[in-house]
């Protein structure tokens, strides 16, 4: 009888490990598995019914197509952080302004603010392509009962007390941290319980897999662009060439390098100066899970946890992967 273990019995038993936990962060990510599970039924069955495609001429605020699903996964996880009563606030990449959750019933107590891409990599969803969730917690600063400040709502990625992905892809998975180390979840559908699949995940320190949009090359800084050469040249002794695998959907690229190691660049270029990826709720909860793997996460000239946020949409440039992998290419960026 192999022992199943679920995401609630885990979080559980690891809230353990924080002396005085009450309960409401493990709820709070119960919630968070709950709403997975809904968008995941819809992800799934997504080519059956009409909510692929574009919701017309919709778009986000960034003035991004908006797609069906982009709208419901944001709905959903919304509406489970609102009936869940623990968080108070929830900046989303679909929302412009966030959400005040207390305004709208949730007790003035809840403690904590949820920073989440409902559905990132949304563009690959009519093609079949995983795509993912991405969230990131954070404990209040200001008082319980008094307002929110832009304090509470603009804390470096270092203040985390938690983050996550959740790739929708031949199977279904949710991937955390809580500083203690990051643990994989595979759905059952048979049971519809997340179960522990991937204990203590580690990054390898060096891989073979450099993952980055080689179509923007000729716009890419000069130490990147050597980097990409290095990758690609012959050198048996340090494994080289390495092999390019670039998906679109930042869950499923970084997913497979935290699994076998690899490294994920988006840099800036002259047209965007501050790459494409946003700090809030891409790059800061992905870099806290690989740094809790064993891995680095760089703007290519500061650690991505310790930047102060200017602003909760803010785009960031990000280098993310194996540790040794992300050295040599700030070597390259330094000798540049
Ligand atoms: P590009 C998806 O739109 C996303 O935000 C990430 O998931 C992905 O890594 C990146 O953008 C892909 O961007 O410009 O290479 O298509």
């Amino acid at each position: 009888m192999i022992s199943i273990k679920t995401l609630g019995q885990f979080i559980i038993e690891k809230q353990a490990d924080f002396p005085y936990a009450k309960g409401e962060l493990s709820r709070l990510l119960r919630d968070i598995g709950i709403a997975a599970k809904i968008v995941n039924r819809e992800v799934n069955k997504a080519g059956l019914v009409d909510i692929l495609g574009s919701i017309g001429d919709s778009t986000n605020v960034f003035g991004e197509n908006q797609k069906k699903l982009d709208v419901f996964a944001d709905e959903q996880f919304i509406a489970a952080l609102k009936d869940g009563g623990e968080c108070c606030f929830v900046a989303s990449e679909e929302q412009e302004e966030g959400i005040l959750l207390t305004d709208t019933g949730v007790s003035k107590d809840a403690k904590y603010i949820v920073c989440i891409d409902p559905l990132d990599g949304s563009s690959n969803i009519d093609v079949n392509v995983s795509v993912g969730t991405i969230f990131s917690i954070y404990r209040r600063i200001s008082p319980l009962g008094e307002s929110l400040t832009e304090q509470d709502l603009l804390q470096n990625g270092l203040k985390q007390v938690a983050a996550g992905y959740i790739i929708y892809g031949s199977s279904t998975m949710l991937v955390y941290t809580t500083g203690k180390g990051v643990n994989g979840f595979t759905l059952d559908p048979s049971i519809g319980e997340f179960c522990l699949s991937n204990p203590n995940m580690k990054i390898p320190s060096s891989g073979k897999i450099y993952s980055i949009n080689e179509g923007n090359y000729s716009k890419f800084p000069n130490g990147i662009k050597q980097y990409i050469k290095y990758c690609q040249e012959e050198d048996v002794a340090s494994n080289r060439p390495y092999t390019s695998r670039y998906i679109g959907s930042m869950v499923a690229d970084i997913h497979r390098n935290l699994l076998m190691g690899g490294i994920f660049i988006y840099p800036q270029t002259a047209g965007q100066p501050y790459g494409k990826l946003r700090l809030m709720y891409e790059c800061n909860p992905i870099a806290f899970i690989i740094e809790q793997a064993g891995g680095k996460a760089s703007t290519g000239t500061e650690r991505i946890l310790e930047i102060e946020p200017q602003e909760l949409h803010q785009r960031v440039p990000a280098i993310v992967g194996s540790s040794e992998m992300v050295d040599k290419v700030l070597e390259f960026i330094a000798q540049s």
